[in-house]
């Protein structure tokens, strides 16, 4: 993979840049589960043959392999969104007491304004919560150099390092110099067990060393590069990091900054020197007052954003209005609507569940978008797993109430398969319905378990998702084409009014994964009666014209024929 030639500066986005710099920073190790915006990191990690690098089923476990990596003497790379630091909070707050071995950060991306999650939460407060070292970069090119300097304190100070990007730093691109892989020497295997066995006797012990190790972290915080008092001109300061550093240097490029590429621990003394410096204090900051807080703690005089900016992406043209404390104006969320793409297998499902007038306890994928006019047959989503085990808890407090849970494949390996084995253990029964697509579609058509396929692009294992349903408990496994409706509407209707426990897999590839079409259909306006039943099943291909008929769109339609299907008057023909 060493090629010198290759040393030049390339143009990458702020997520390959950090892969580039873990890489050169000598990881051999990482994990992490796919999610907006953090996805193409890993994506571009896995090129390197010197890096062993996973998809794992869910950050939990991503976690965990990442973690052993590091405890093993491997430097090693956690990968996720924001939100999956939070199925990898259990061992993720265990690990900042057993501390580490060989270098090991945690790297979440955030969403701030929320263009692709199920919420903008700031990770920054898990590294306070947790008591490790935050890193934040503000740029791609901040995002490859201080990624290498996350694995040394990792390694000075035996911690996990959080490492905190956001949608615009993971996606923005910029001119990044390439440097050699430095392959780092593995400390001599050894795990002692009073550090590593979190039981009572070891873990109280290990809590007080947390505290002192913090501590020490605080001094390096005060005196490290990665913070520092950028002098400018005028009697106005602004303490910031992340991206909000860049913004300010847009709108006022010579004015001075203290900024924090690692503002957990705070360092206290240089906010303490700084307000000496400068008249008045502003903190500019996306999402929560973090930094604002410790201000406040250190009664520095300053002044921060009104708490309206605390929702949504801090975007440069606020930084003037912040100062001048204007409320934010809330605009409109603009846009496309987002629908399912022509020929997507999911379609079929969600207009055959609003035709039977069920209550859809859903989850998170593109299947998501079900909940959208004209289909709006998906009637929860809060976080992964959830569509079968909010599906369990719906049933339990409404036996009466037509219900089916639904989630993907990708969805389903994660953490449906727990709560499947808890609906079965716990007597439920019920009808959940696996959106087989052979692919995590959602965030750019990642292979999972269920797809046979690695990270690297090998062969492996194939979890069979019929035989895992029946063996955690599901008293019928029913595998169907989901463009077969009247089949699939056939199976939903019995297996609703029986007493079983019936997991429904509709199999059929997204179009991303097979792209062959399946012919084309043909419009008979005469046969037409402008029912408009084709436009309720949403379809990107097909739109009204100024009379009341319909067009298709021969370059969109993929012959999927669920039109054809809907249609009564035989208006619509596979050709
Ligand atoms: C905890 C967590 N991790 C990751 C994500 C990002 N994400 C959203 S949906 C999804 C999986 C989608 O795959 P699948 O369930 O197979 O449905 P598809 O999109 O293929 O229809 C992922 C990984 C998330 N929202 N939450």
């Amino acid at each position: 993979m060493q090629n010198k030639k290759k040393f030049k500066d390339i143009i990458l986005s702020g997520n390959e840049a950090l892969a580039r710099g873990a890489y050169e920073a000598g990881v051999n190790v990482a994990a992490g589960y796919p999610g907006t915006p953090s996805s193409e990191i890993l994506e571009y990690i896995k090129r390197f043959d010197e890096v062993d690098a996973q998809w794992s089923v869910n950050e939990k476990v991503a976690f965990e392999v990442a973690y052993g990596a590091s405890i093993g003497g491997a430097r090693s790379l956690y990968v996720s969104k924001h939100v999956g630091i939070n199925v990898a909070m259990d061992p993720l707050m265990v690990s900042a007491y057993t501390g580490i071995s060989a270098g090991f950060v945690i790297v979440t991306c955030d969403d701030p304004g929320v263009h692709s999650s199920q919420n903008e939460q700031d990770n920054r407060r898990i590294a306070s919560f947790a008591k490790m070292p935050l890193i934040e970069p503000s740029s791609p090119f901040e995002a490859k150099e201080l990624i290498k300097k996350a694995f040394d304190i990792s390694e000075k100070y035996q911690t996990p390092v959080l490492f905190r990007m956001t949608t615009r730093i993971c996606h923005s691109k910029e001119n990044i110099i390439l440097s050699k892989r430095i392959e780092k020497q593995k400390p001599p295997f050894d795990i002692p067990m009073k550090q590593y066995v979190m039981v009572p006797a070891n873990s109280y012990p290990r809590h007080l060393y947390l505290e002192k190790r913090i501590l020490r972290i605080k001094t390096f915080s005060e005196k490290t590069k990665l913070n520092f008092i950028e002098n400018g001109k005028g009697i106005t300061g602004f303490i910031t990091s992340g991206v909000s550093y860049l913004y300010i240097k847009e709108n006022y490029p010579d004015a001075p900054i203290l900024k924090l590429g690692m503002s957990y621990p705070f360092p206290e003394k240089l906010a303490l020197k700084f307000a000496k410096q400068v008249k008045n204090i502003i903190v500019v900051e996306e999402l929560e007052p973090f930094i604002e807080e410790q201000m406040k703690m250190l009664a520095i005089k300053h002044k921060a954003k009104d708490p309206s900016y605390r929702v949504g992406e801090l975007k440069s043209e606020f930084i003037p209005k912040i100062i001048q404390g204007q409320k934010k104006k809330e605009k409109k969320r603009t846009g496309k609507k987002p629908l399912f793409c022509a020929g997507c297998p999911h379609r079929p499902v969600f207009y055959v569940l609003k035709q039977l007038k069920v209550t859809v306890a859903g989850d998170i994928g593109c299947y998501a978008l079900a909940a959208m006019p004209p289909l709006s047959s998906l009637h929860t989503c809060l976080c992964m797993g959830a569509g079968i085990s909010a599906f369990e808890g719906i049933r339990r407090g409404r036996k009466e109430q037509p219900l089916v849970g639904v989630l993907g494949d990708s969805t389903f390996v994660h953490s449906g398969i727990t709560g499947l084995i808890n609906a079965a253990y716990n007597k439920q029964t019920g009808v959940i319905i696996i959106l087989d697509n052979s692919t995590t579609a959602m965030t750019g058509c990642q292979p999972n378990p269920s797809t046979g396929i690695t990270l690297k692009g090998e062969k492996t294992k194939k979890l069979s998702l019929e035989k895992i349903a029946e063996v955690s408990g599901a008293d019928e496994v029913i595998v169907v084409d989901p463009f077969k409706i009247k089949e699939l509407k056939k199976h939903i209707t019995e297996s609703l009014s029986n007493k079983k426990l019936t997991v429904i897999i509709t199999r059929s590839p997204c179009k991303f994964i097979d792209k062959t079409t399946k012919g084309h259909v043909d419009y008979n306006i005469d046969k037409c009666k402008k029912c408009q039943v084709c436009l309720q099943i949403d379809c990107p291909a097909i739109s009204k014209t100024a009379e009341g008929f319909i067009d298709i769109d021969s370059e969109l339609c993929s012959g999927c024929g669920l039109c054809v299907e809907v249609c009564s008057f035989k208006a619509l023909t596979k050709k």
